[in-house]
């Protein structure tokens, strides 16, 4: 599909999808959400992905849902059971491979809440973090009230939603929002180089090790601990498990298949 919101590129494992609308500050509008939500199922399916990316490029992520679009939305509009940012942004958690969000300049409203279903956050040192929703009458309906808390704390969450401020990248580092904060002209290769550290790893391991932590964050602590239980001891039945093993004892690097 040829997408003009968005720019997927895929090279040697690693996809990199970059949102193109700068001259909204890659507001996302109905149209972005669809074409990630197509992009995002390609990349689930595609073995040939290991791993991917998502950024707004080096200067901005994105500055929140478009508000020309949703200033004459009606309750009717939004509720609708299709609604394509729900959509997009349950694809791109639940995708089987690690998601990396890397973030420049204003990552606000639905751009945090964007970069909030990535598995892993890296924020250049120009990045600006917020949810400015309040400021509009709204609140971040896009997970940022629910995924937020759960990522650094309700009281941070709290302050952050009920403010609407922005907080700088050392911020966000510093209350975990942020995994990592790297020189602005280095992001797309920081990514990229956790990208391929990822992406030597076995597969089928990476998949389970992410949905033991999704699905775990969704339950008590036992049924975490037998659900975790139950995907450590599938690993088991797998090539990589007895190539990994092998592989240490023979004192030399894994050579994973994803099988
Ligand atoms: N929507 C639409 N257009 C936007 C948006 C946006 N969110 N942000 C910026 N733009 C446009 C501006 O209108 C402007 O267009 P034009 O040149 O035609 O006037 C262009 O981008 C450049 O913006 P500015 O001139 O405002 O640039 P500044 O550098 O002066 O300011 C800011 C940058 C501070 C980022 C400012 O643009 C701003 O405050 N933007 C809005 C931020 C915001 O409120 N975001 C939250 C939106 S609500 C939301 O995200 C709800 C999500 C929940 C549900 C959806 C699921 C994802």
């Amino acid at each position: 599909m040829a997408y003009e919101t968005i720019i997927v590129e895929i090279e040697e494992g690693i996809a990199v999808l970059t949102l193109n609308r700068p001259m909204v500050l890659n507001a996302l509008n109905n149209q972005v959400f669809y074409e990630l939500a197509e992009a995002a199922s390609t990349i689930a399916a595609d073995p040939s992905v290991r791993v991917m990316i998502i950024t707004g490029g080096d200067k901005v992520f994105a500055a929140g849902a478009d508000i020309g679009q949703m200033a004459s939305a009606s309750a009717v509009d939004v509720t609708t059971s299709d609604n394509p940012s729900h959509r997009a942004f349950h694809l791109i958690e639940n995708m089987p491979k690690p998601v990396i969000a890397a973030v420049a300049g204003y990552a606000l409203g639905g751009g945090c809440e964007l970069s909030l279903v990535a598995d892993v956050r890296i924020a250049a040192d120009n990045a600006l973090f917020g949810l400015p929703e309040i400021k509009l009458g709204i609140l971040p309906g896009g997970g940022g009230t629910q995924r937020l808390p759960r990522l650094i704390g309700a009281g941070k969450a709290k302050e952050l939603i009920f403010g609407g401020d922005f907080i700088k990248a050392d911020e966000a580092l510093s209350i975990g929002l942020v995994n990592k904060v790297v020189p602005a002209d280095q992001l797309s290769t920081e990514a990229k180089k956790m990208a391929t550290r990822f992406a030597e790893r076995g597969a089928v391991a990476l998949r389970l090790a992410k949905s033991c932590v999704n699905e775990g964050l969704k339950m008590d602590l036992e049924a975490g601990l037998q659900y975790e239980h139950k995907c450590f001891s599938l690993l088991f039945s797998t090539e990589d498990q007895k190539e990994g093993m092998k592989a240490f004892l023979e004192k030399r690097p894994a050579r994973f298949q994803g099988r």
